[in-house]
């Protein structure tokens, strides 16, 4: 692997911001697995807001302290850890400074649409922690370590649902008899979609002004918890998120199942997305790391394997858990987004597998083992948690306190 930390094109030293969460986590193991100096820059913030909340993750989720000992005691590699806030822009400065990375994944944000549209203050701090936190990590790498990539988890939901192709990032428009390669329109349908189209309106002109190489990883939906590095032991394991403000579709409808609850599809279910496995989460970063952005490029991949409706998974989730005797029913539950339910949606995603992912696909397998794993943690699964409990249209000014 990459051996020379003097040489910015061949990254040895990567800063995992959000390393404590669910991508981060195995991203950071799979980077420290595959040779490369890892620090984990975290504020924990994403244990605080379940404890506000009262929601857990389907499985018991060691402190960071201790899962970072325990990979130390499997495996010999150390992992360093900064636990702080990169809105913070002293205590991000220190880090950088200490730790002198030559890539920097950052995932550290706030990351649910539900959360987002809670209320007010939700939807200020969403916007407030992520554009500032990344706007901080440009300000950083400025400042600190020009050479250094930033490899940024945007998301799919940044172009929306439009009636013509997705493209990766860019677009080749004729329009009056002249031509040029714009970026893609954005049509973001929550307040943390959004933060996600500022990050990256932000991330593009400092890669202009400044020189900045970045990679922008509009990632689709992710289900899956197991990685290679995360199954050696139990201290290691991921979160799974199962209720209605942090879970997301396909590992929602996999505990659902688990615990006889029927699939809740919102309105009429042809909402289509971009999904991917945890495994090739992992897989993608790497691969954006050991191939970085030129200085001043801004890069974007758009990070997904595969389209499904959210109809089409609650059918595949319906079979395999036959297979497995459980009796899985489906509702259709009203709405609680503004989102359009009957659409087209076909989205290119050449450029990672071009660098040479290989994808995991969803099969039979997987649907059967995340099954057996829910079925097999069910008895911690707090059923009040799973319906949806915030609504688009009902969001306002009052603080909300959320209860199941
Ligand atoms: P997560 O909530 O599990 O993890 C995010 C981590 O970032 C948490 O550990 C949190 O404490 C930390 N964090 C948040 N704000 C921070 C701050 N200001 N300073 C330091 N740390 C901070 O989320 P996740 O599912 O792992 O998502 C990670 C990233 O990937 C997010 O940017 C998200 O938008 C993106 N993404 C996730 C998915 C998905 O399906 N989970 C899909 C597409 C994109
Ligand atoms: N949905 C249901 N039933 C459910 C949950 C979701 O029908 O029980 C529908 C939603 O209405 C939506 C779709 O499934 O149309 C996806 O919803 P989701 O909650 O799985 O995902 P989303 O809110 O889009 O957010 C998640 C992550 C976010 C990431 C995004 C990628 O939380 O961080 O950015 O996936 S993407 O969807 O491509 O924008």
């Amino acid at each position: 692997v990459q051996t020379s930390s003097g040489n910015p094109f061949k990254p040895q030293r990567v800063m995992v911001i959000g390393g404590d969460g669910y991508c981060g986590w195995a991203t950071a193991l799979h980077l420290s697995n595959k040779g490369y100096e890892v620090a984990i820059v975290d504020s924990l913030v994403r244990r605080l807001f379940d404890h506000q909340l009262g929601l857990e993750s389907l499985t018991p989720i060691s402190s960071i302290q201790n899962r970072l000992h325990c990979w130390k005691s499997l495996t010999g590699k150390n992992i360093e850890l900064y636990i702080g806030d990169i809105c913070d822009f002293e205590f991000l400065s220190e880090t950088f400074k200490t730790f002198e990375p030559d890539a920097v994944v950052h995932f550290g944000e706030q990351r649910s649409a539900p959360y987002s549209m809670i209320d007010r203050s939700r939807a200020v701090y969403t916007q407030q922690n992520n554009v500032v936190g990344t706007l901080n990590v440009l300000f950083a790498i400025k400042e600190f370590r020009e050479q250094c990539h930033l490899v940024k988890l945007g998301t799919m939901g940044e172009y929306g649902t439009p009636n013509i192709d997705i493209e990766e990032g860019y677009i080749t428009i004729t329009h009056n008899g002249r031509t040029d390669t714009l970026p893609y329109p954005k049509q973001a349908s929550s307040f943390y979609h959004l933060s996600k189209v500022h990050d990256s309106h932000n991330i593009a002109f400092t890669c202009k002004a400044w020189g900045i190489r970045a990679t922008d990883l509009n990632q689709g939906v992710v289900y899956g918890v197991r990685t290679d590095e995360t199954a050696l032991h139990e201290e290691l394991y991921n979160r799974f998120d199962y209720d209605g403000i942090f879970g997301t579709a396909l590992n929602r409808f996999c505990v659902q199942a688990a615990v006889g609850h029927p699939l809740t599809v919102y309105g009429k279910g042809g909402q289509t997305r971009g999904f991917l496995d945890i495994r090739d989460t992992v897989q993608c970063v790497e691969l954006a790391i050991a191939n970085p952005a030129k200085p001043g490029e801004f890069r974007v991949f758009n990070q997904f394997t595969e389209q499904f409706s959210v109809n089409q998974l609650a059918e595949l989730v319906t079979k395999a858990g036959e297979k497995l005797g459980l009796d899985v029913k489906t509702i259709h539950v009203p709405n609680p987004r503004v989102e359009a339910e009957e659409h087209y949606y076909n989205c290119k995603n050449t450029k990672l597998v071009d660098l040479g992912l290989k994808p995991h696909f969803l099969s039979d397998s997987l649907l059967d083992s995340l099954l057996n794993f829910a079925v097999q943690y069910k008895d911690r699964v707090d059923t009040k948690q799973i319906m949806p409990s915030v609504s688009w249209k009902k969001i306002g000014v009052k603080t909300k306190t959320v209860t199941a």
